[in-house]
Order: structure tokens, then sequence, then C-alpha cells
């Protein structure tokens, strides 16, 4: 009897031994690789998008490899080929520019490997380089901070001179909220950018060209147009740092809607923000497995965002994600 049942609890022990491991390789097989090339950590709202994609892969039970590229495309370019070389399953990468990336991924098209654009656009004639595009429309983002200038300055004659303060040169938030403010004043000669350069993005960058906007054009500005809020921040420094009352003698316009941006619009230093979600993980991986299950994905997914006035800042803050 004994014996019998030794054999009846091996044989169930064995079974479920090869049940565990064979489902535990098998589920290991069906775990997807993602990688992903990220533009760098140059602003408060690119740590929430890195955050955002860390915990989405995490919550997925996606694999993934994470590289930051400190805003140089060869480094993006370096990380994707890499991944290429790994064989990951899908790649994904925020483009720090709109243009150069043809060859690379020709190279991830030729090892079959789809590529999902998260953040920003690139500028490719074939479109059949990347699966999907999930971001923002900076060209909206933009015509929203234009139109709430034209509001803002409805009863006054004007001038009304703005300073630009602009994003990384060529990526394409930066050209593309330029392109959307000059798309709505162009009819409204009383508004005139005065000058523009970038600040790369970060807050040191802001503060540096506002020093330098504040010698050159002094009490002339009306408006400074940050095209996010890390440089209006820095702006902000050099305008207080210039005897300058940002949000009261100038009005701040800025793109993000960070906490950061809204702890200025609670302290009347910033007018409006535009909002502009880094939350895109969950997005993300949501296509990664789309692709990896053959299921056709729309060439572009919006983000949906509103703008915010410093009147409803205070409200709203605690409400805030990131
Ligand atoms: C916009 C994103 C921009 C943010 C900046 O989607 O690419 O890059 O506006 C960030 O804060 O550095």
């Amino acid at each position: 009897m004994k014996s019998n049942r030794r054999a009846v609890l091996g044989t169930l022990l064995c079974s479920t031994l090869i049940l565990t491991t064979g489902l535990s390789a098998h589920a290991d097989e069906k775990k997807i690789t993602l990688g992903f090339a990220q533009v760098g950590a140059e602003s408060a709202w690119r740590t929430a998008n890195t955050v955002s994609v860390k915990s989405a892969a995490q919550q997925a039970g996606i694999n993934l490899k994470f590289s930051d590229a400190q805003q140089k495309q060869e480094n993006q370019i370096k990380a994707i080929r890499s991944y290429i070389a790994q064989k990951v399953d899908v790649i994904a990468f925020s483009p720090v520019v709109e243009t150069g990336w043809e060859p690379i991924l020709i190279e991830a098209k030729n090892a079959k490997i789809p590529v999902i654009l998260t953040d920003r656009n690139i500028d490719v004639k074939d479109k059949s380089l990347y699966v999907t595009m999930i971001g923002s429309d900076f060209l909206e983002e933009g015509r929203r901070g234009g139109k709430w200038l034209e509001d803002h300055y409805k009863n006054d004659p004007g001038p009304i001179n703005i300073v630009e303060l602009q994003g990384t040169v060529g990526s394409a938030p930066a050209n593309d909220r330029r392109a959307g403010l000059l798309e709505v004043i162009k009819n409204d000669p009383k508004f005139k950018v005065i000058a523009s350069q970038s600040g790369d993005f970060t807050l040191a960058g802001g503060k540096q060209v506002m020093e330098a906007f504040a010698k050159t054009y002094g009490k002339q500005i009306n408006v400074v147009y940050a095209h996010n809020d890390d440089m209006a921040l820095g702006a902000i420094q050099a305008m207080e740092e210039a005897g300058m009352k940002p949000g009261k003698d100038i009005t701040v316009v800025s793109f993000d809607a960070t906490k950061g941006g809204f702890e200025a619009m609670v302290a009347g230093k910033i007018n409006v923000d535009v909002e502009c979600s880094p939350l895109l993980g969950p997005q993300l991986m949501s296509a990664v497995k789309d692709v990896v299950a053959g299921k056709p994905l729309p060439k572009r997914i919006v983000t949906e965002e509103t703008i915010f006035p410093m009147s409803v800042a205070a409200q709203t803050l605690p409400q805030r994600k990131y």
C-alpha cells in the first residue's frame, strides 16, 4: 500500500514539475522584449515620461531595455542599432530631432523589427518605416498658445513684442509650437516676434537666453513664449534678477503643464500653460502588444490635452499626475 502511495505521489510531483517548467518556459517564450531609446533627461517632462514608460512596461510584463541618449541623435541611433543586434521584439523611441532617421529605420525594417514612435515625430517619406506615432499635436499646442495671446490682448492696440525661447533645434515640438504661434498671429500685425533663440528645453538654457534678451530688449518685451516649463522657470529667474516682474510686467506663456509650471502659475509668474502629457507609457505598451499580436494600428495616436490659465492653477494642481 505504501509503495503505491509513493508511486502516485512521485508521478504527481513529476507531472507538476513538467507542467510548471513547461508553462513557465512557455510563458518566458511569450515575454515581449521592447528596446526603448529615450531622448535624455533634459526636463521635468522627460523625467515623467521615463517614469511612465518604465512603470507601464513593468505592469504590462514587458521586458524593457532602456537607453538615455543625452539629447544626441548619434546616441539614439547607436541604441537602436544595439536593439537590432539583440533581436528585440519591438523598438520604440522619441526622436530627438525630425530628420536623419531613414538609414537606421531601414536597418530595423530589414531585421523585421517593428518600430513605434512616441512623443516626437519624424520627417520621412517612407511612412512604412514605423508602425505608429503616439504623442501630442504640437502644432495645435502652438495654436492654443497663440489664440490665448490673441484673447489676452484683445483690447490692447499693441505693439505686443514677443521673445521666444525655442526648444531643441530641429525637434518636432520646437518646430511646431513656433509654427502654431506664427499661424495665429500672422494676421494680427500688433504681434511681433522680436527675438527667438533655443534654450534646448533646459532650465539653464532658458535662463541664459532670457538674460541676453533682457539685456538687449529690456522694457520692450511684452511676452515670453517659452516652449517648455523648464525654460520658462529659467527665464523667470533671469527676469527677476533683471528687476522684471514675470507674469505681471511681462506675460509668460509656457508648455508642458508640469508641477513646476503649475506652481509658477499659482505664484503668479506664468500666465498660461499649454498641456503636453508625458504619460505615454500605457498607450505605448498596449501598442507594443498589438504589434506583436499582428493587430493593425492607426498611423497616428494623438494625446488628449488642454490649456490651463493661471486662474485655475491653484484648484487644478492637487489633481495633477506629473
Ligand atoms: C514634448 C517633449 C518636449 C517637452 C520638453 O512632447 O518632446 O521635450 O515639451 C521635453 O519639456 O524636453
